[in-house]
């Protein structure tokens, strides 16, 4: 690696450092420090009333959903895998404001939204595979974001990286009064590098219909001999934007056997 790549690595490196001296010392001497050169602010002011009729736009984005770091070279390559049906409008507001939400946290990222066609049951496990292994065939991604359509982060310092473990980052939900429902919870958003995805064979793809797959995905992690890690509640407080249970995505009643 060249002098200057390895500038921008330390560049980088930085900002990620002072990043996490920020969260450290926030709740004592937050008065003290000023980081707004980063342009890291908390909390994230979420846009719910967006334009649905127009096409999604954001000046720094590449084809096909990509964006990188200008001034640095980021550690983690990150795919966020959505998936989807019917839900054009929660899309929108979602890539509405997680576009500048994870170009403010300097990521190098794609976003792989994958869609189900046809009237089975919804299989999320199976999308959320599928997103997996399209994302690799084009770029070298190192860390996987599953998130649904509908969960957005309310701060800012949720940092949408890959951890030493699987990360749970939906367990402060607001309409859960950001409470962990139940401590083995681990549905809405988790990030997997990529080895600790293929340690744990990704998702069971026999979830048809709501329901289980998050509960099966939990257990494929401590059988694999992983924690589930959770960043503190106050930054992980996340909006997830209110709606009725989709049709063909009714209970799946083999969802405990
Ligand atoms: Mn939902």
């Amino acid at each position: 690696m060249g002098y200057q790549n390895s500038f921008k690595v330390f560049l980088c490196l930085s900002v990620i450092f002072l990043f996490s001296m920020k969260i450290m010392v926030l709740e004592k001497y937050f008065e003290k420090i000023n980081f707004t050169a980063f342009s890291i602010h908390s909390p994230y002011n979420i846009q719910l009333n967006v334009p649905l009729d127009n096409e999604f736009k954001n000046e720094r984005m590449s084809f096909g959903g990509h964006n990188k770091p200008e001034n640095c070279i980021a550690l983690q390559k990150i795919a966020i895998v959505i998936p989807f049906r019917n839900r054009e409008s929660h899309l929108k507001i979602w890539l509405h404001n997680m576009h500048p939400f994870l170009q403010k946290q300097q990521a190098d990222y794609g976003i792989y939204v994958i869609e189900q066609h046809g009237n089975l049951p919804f299989n999320r496990a199976k999308l959320l595979n599928i997103g997996y292994k399209e994302a690799l065939k084009e770029y070298d991604y190192n860390c996987f974001i599953f998130s649904d359509v509908d969960i957005i982060p309310m701060d800012q310092r949720n940092l949408y990286r890959c951890s030493t473990n699987p990360k749970h980052m939906a367990h402060a939900l607001d309409k859960f009064n950001f409470r962990l429902l139940y401590a083995t919870l681990f549905g809405g958003v988790v990030a997997f590098t990529k080895e600790q995805f293929l340690k744990v064979n990704g998702f069971s793809n026999l979830f048809w219909g709501w329901g289980g797959e998050d509960d099966d995905l939990y257990k494929r992690v401590i059988t694999a001999g992983m924690q589930i890690e959770r960043m503190n509640n106050i930054i992980s407080k996340t909006k997830a934007i209110p709606h009725k249970r989709d049709p063909g995505n009714e209970d799946n009643p083999k969802r405990f056997v």
